[in-house]
């Protein structure tokens, strides 16, 4: 990755009026969490993540689904921000605003220093009761329950339900706020920076289509190639975590 094309990636992020991020596992990676699809070593590995993080998964065998995510909790709880996330911080306070919207479940975000992330796929760090009793949604703090965890998941204090990670599982919709306020920054955009995402997933992957269809510029960092670096202005073929702070190093210098 060239300088020129940092400075060309930092001039366009300069001159944006309003500019947002879209992140995937990629922008964690340099933090250790692995991508669900690399976590499956060990006992996980017969597993396909992909079947595992689903509903019926979890109606037909909640502990086995339950100690899926227990196990990525435990192996994301050393997780700290890496420059990346620290960097796109950084771009936030010299632009005044840089929403971010992910489509990760760890908190790195908001930890390096970033004020506006809109999390379109939930917090693993958060549990709830899976029938949302109380409303949508009926967050449970585990911390405060005794149940035989041999057994997999707790019950719900209020309802019996079992209790399940705040986590959108696929064939499951997206928070509606979170959606919605996803598709309002894609639409009014005049910038999107797309970092470490392969661009599968739906409807997060949509988000980069929507703000080019609105006449947006784009941005794409990745060390790889994804399926919507041909729509890019811009690619930054690095990790994030070396080309963000470079990229904002050289906005500082403008
Ligand atoms: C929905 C939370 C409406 C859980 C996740 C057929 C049948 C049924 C459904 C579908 C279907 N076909 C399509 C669908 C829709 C489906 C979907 O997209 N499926 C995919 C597999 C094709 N989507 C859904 O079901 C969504 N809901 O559509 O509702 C509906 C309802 C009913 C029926 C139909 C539709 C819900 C999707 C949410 C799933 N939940 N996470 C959990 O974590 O356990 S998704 C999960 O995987 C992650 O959150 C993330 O979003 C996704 C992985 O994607 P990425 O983040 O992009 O990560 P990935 O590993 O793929 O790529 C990493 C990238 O980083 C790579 O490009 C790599 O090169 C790069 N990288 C590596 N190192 C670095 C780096 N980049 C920068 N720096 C580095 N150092």
């Amino acid at each position: 990755m060239t300088d020129p094309l940092i400075q060309q990636a930092a001039a366009l992020i300069q001159a944006s009026k309003r500019p947002c991020v879209l992140t995937g596992a990629g922008v964690s990676k340099e933090s250790g969490i692995p991508t669900f699809r690399d976590v499956m070593d060990g006992l996980w590995a017969q597993y396909d993540p992909q079947q595992l993080a689903t509903p019926t998964a979890f109606a037909r065998d909640p502990k086995l689904v339950w100690d899926f995510y227990e196990m990525r909790r435990e192996r994301m709880r050393p997780a700290q921000p890496n420059p990346g996330h620290v960097a796109l911080a950084g771009i936030e306070r010299l632009k005044g605003d840089l929403p971010i919207i992910t489509q990760n479940v760890d908190d790195l975000h908001e930890r390096g220093g970033s004020t506006q992330v809109i999390h379109l796929h939930g917090l693993i760090a958060r549990n709830k009761c899976s029938r949302d009793c109380q409303g949508d949604p009926t967050l449970i703090d585990v911390n405060q329950l005794t149940w035989d965890h041999e057994s997999g998941p707790p019950t719900c204090p209020q309802c019996g339900a079992l209790v399940r990670p705040d986590v959108v599982w696929f064939g499951e919709m997206l928070p509606r706020a979170s959606l919605e306020r996803a598709y309002e920054l894609a639409s009014t955009c005049d910038l999107m920076i797309v970092v470490g995402t392969s661009g599968i997933v739906t409807p997060a992957a949509d988000m980069p289509r929507v703000a080019r269809r609105n006449g947006a510029r784009l941005i794409e960092v990745n060390p790889y190639a994804s399926d919507l670096t041909p729509t890019m202005d811009i690619w930054l073929q690095a990790p994030s975590g070396e080309a963000l702070p470079r990229v904002l190093a050289a906005m500082e210098r403008m």
